[in-house]
């Protein structure tokens, strides 16, 4: 096989995405299940820990400062009320997207900062649209079941705002390449490149049994 070919096969192959337990998913005793999941699903994981994360992380984790970011939280909670025909001003005495926004974000921090979460390097094929699809949708209630968030999970966005909270939804992992790059570099800056093989690899990916 020749070099370009390799070189593809094994950025696919060594595919890397960040992931996390958010701290409804550690205090409830979940942790064990959703490494569970991910590993059985012949993804590896390649870095791990538990950490209580400070404010100042959570900030540089979610791009706080990123107004379009910010924006289009506060649109994804003004579509929580109006999908239910509801007045967000009526219930948060706001109704526009950057407000709303920073209110999701400001929630944000609190429950991430409220008690451990667990961090991990996860890595295969396809990784970061695999641990994707494990997660499942970010709202608990359209997340399918069989995905962590489907099953485990059954929260509301419109009782999570009008009670000023984030939506208890248990894990979180990146959406692209570049984010997944992203939060590697902050959530593992210190730590060193850990290479092993996985039992079964050889079966997941030859061309013979
Ligand atoms: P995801 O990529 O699935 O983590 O979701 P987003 O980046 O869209 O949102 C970040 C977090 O904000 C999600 F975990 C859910 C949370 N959120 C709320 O708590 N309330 C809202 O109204 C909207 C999002």
């Amino acid at each position: 096989m020749n070099t370009q070919n390799n070189l593809v096969i094994k950025g696919i192959k060594n595919q890397r995405t960040y992931c996390m337990i958010k701290p409804d998913g550690v205090v409830r005793g979940l942790t064990g299940e959703i490494i569970r999941r991910i590993e059985l699903s012949g993804l590896k994981i390649v870095a791990l820990k538990m950490v209580k994360a400070n404010k100042d992380m959570i900030l540089k984790h979610y791009p706080v400062s990123d107004q379009s970011w910010v924006d289009k939280l506060g649109d994804k909670g003004l579509s929580t009320f109006s999908d239910l025909d509801l007045d967000i001003n009526e219930f948060l005495g706001m109704n526009n997207k950057s407000e709303v926004g920073k209110s999701v974000a400001d929630a944000l921090v609190d429950y991430m900062t409220s008690a451990p979460i667990v961090c991990m390097i996860v890595e295969g094929v396809q990784a970061v649209d695999m641990v994707r699809k494990l997660a499942g949708h970010t709202l608990p209630f359209k997340a399918d079941m069989g995905t962590i968030r489907g099953d485990f999970s059954v929260d509301s966005p419109v009782v999570a705002n009008i009670e000023g909270r984030a939506i208890h939804n248990l894990f979180h992992t990146s959406e692209t390449i570049q984010e997944a790059q992203n939060e590697i570099n902050l959530w593992f800056s210190d730590s060193n490149e850990i290479n092993y093989t996985r039992a079964g690899e050889d079966i997941m990916y030859s061309k013979t049994y």
